[in-house]
């Protein structure tokens, strides 16, 4: 397979081969695979994740298949109820949907995700749903490290919706954001003060807000919070996506209101001009995106097993203590990684 290094292969086919046919044990294993810290299980990765994008890109044209969609916000906001509520009704629409969950509590607990599989009850018991809460682990803006291959590899097995979970607010709207085709930011109904405290560019991140929790005494605060973003996002610089217009709608996950809504805004937005356009222009940014990343993990990993081993701390240590600064730190980092013609180490040892 190309440039990537032979693996004792057997067991990447079998998986491939199950994987095609949608068996979703098959796509477990090969979520873990991918999720696994051995450097082994790496290389077999690396042989899987070449086959299914390589795969995918072909299906990805000339229609982009599947729907891949974040839906973020603080927590407590609904995220899971939502998830739940709009998972069943797209199986029910004829798709298959696939949910991951980045769970942050799995990091301290050591793996505790009944969380999030309890708060999608109707979900979890579908055949055609597969619902998998991911481990924080370390942790990239929220999304577990190895999401974006999840993703794939859910699309791969044929579920063309394609749900992630992600919770906090900050960096981590935004990160997920270039996962996925779609973000959604779901909010809770506050009063004005509060509202400040939403940061301007998590809310440039969403493609829809959603203000959740519109129902008994938590009606008044939706409608008003709703309202509000509505102003805000018309001052908001345009949407790439030609001719969309961010919406803001209110919602009760709970008693189930709001729902027809949300699915109207999908309509109308699948049937912009541009969209299909847009959408490949979106998967091959997510491609490469994808290799920025994982060209990222594997200098680090390089770093910690390369010749770089003993020396990554002792440089991040002198970048900390103020001896080396950032730029002086990455040309000692790229000849300890035996990366060629870095110009500023050559400048620092003339001086
Ligand atoms: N009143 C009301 N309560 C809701 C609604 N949606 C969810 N809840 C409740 O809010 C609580 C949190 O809901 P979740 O769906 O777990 O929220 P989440 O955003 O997934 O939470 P984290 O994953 O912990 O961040 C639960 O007790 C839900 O029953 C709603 O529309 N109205
Ligand atoms: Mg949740």
């Amino acid at each position: 397979m190309h440039s990537l290094p032979m693996v004792d292969s057997v067991e990447v086919l079998g998986l491939l081969e199950e994987l095609k046919e949608g068996r979703t044990r098959a796509l477990a294993r090969s979520i873990t695979l991918v999720e696994s810290h051995r450097a082994s299980d790496r290389v077999a990765a690396d042989v899987l994740m070449d086959h299914v994008n390589r795969a995918l890109v072909q299906t990805d044209h000339p229609t982009p298949r599947g729907w891949s969609m974040a839906v973020t916000g603080p927590p407590g906001a609904g995220k899971s109820t939502f998830i739940d509520l709009l998972g069943c009704q797209a199986l029910d629409r004829g798709h298959r949907v696939a949910v991951l969950a980045v769970d942050p509590s799995s990091a301290k607990s050591g793996g505790s995700i009944l969380g999030d599989k309890t708060r999608m009850q109707r979900l979890v018991t579908r055949d055609q749903a597969f619902v998998r809460p991911s481990p924080a682990g370390t942790m990239l803006g929220g999304t577990a490290r190895a999401t974006q291959e999840a993703m794939d590899l859910c699309r791969y097995a044929g579920f063309d919706w394609v749900l992630v979970e992600t919770v906090g607010v900050g960096q981590n709207e935004i990160e997920v954001s270039n996962l996925v085709d779609w973000t959604l930011l779901v909010l809770l109904g506050r009063s004005g003060d509060e509202l400040q405290g939403i940061k301007r560019g998590i809310v440039e991140a969403a493609d829809t807000v959603l203000i959740n929790k519109a129902d008994g005494d938590g009606l008044e605060a939706a409608l008003q919070t709703c309202s509000f973003y509505r102003s805000a996002l018309a001052l908001f610089p345009p949407h790439p996506l030609d001719g969309w217009k961010v919406p803001c709608l209110t919602m009760s996950a709970l008693q189930e209101t709001g729902l027809e809504d949300f699915w109207d805004t999908l309509h109308t937005l699948q049937a912009l001009p541009g969209y299909e356009q847009w959408l490949r222009y979106k998967r091959s940014e997510q491609r490469v995106h994808q290799y920025r990343r994982k060209l990222n993990q594997a200098l680090w990993a390089a770093m910690g097993e390369g010749r770089g081993s003993e020396l990554g701390p002792t440089i991040e240590d002198g970048v900390r203590n103020g001896h080396d600064s950032p730029a002086s730190a990455v040309a000692k980092t790229m000849e300890a990684l035996g990366l060629p013609g870095h110009r500023m180490n050559q400048a620092l040892q003339k001086r």
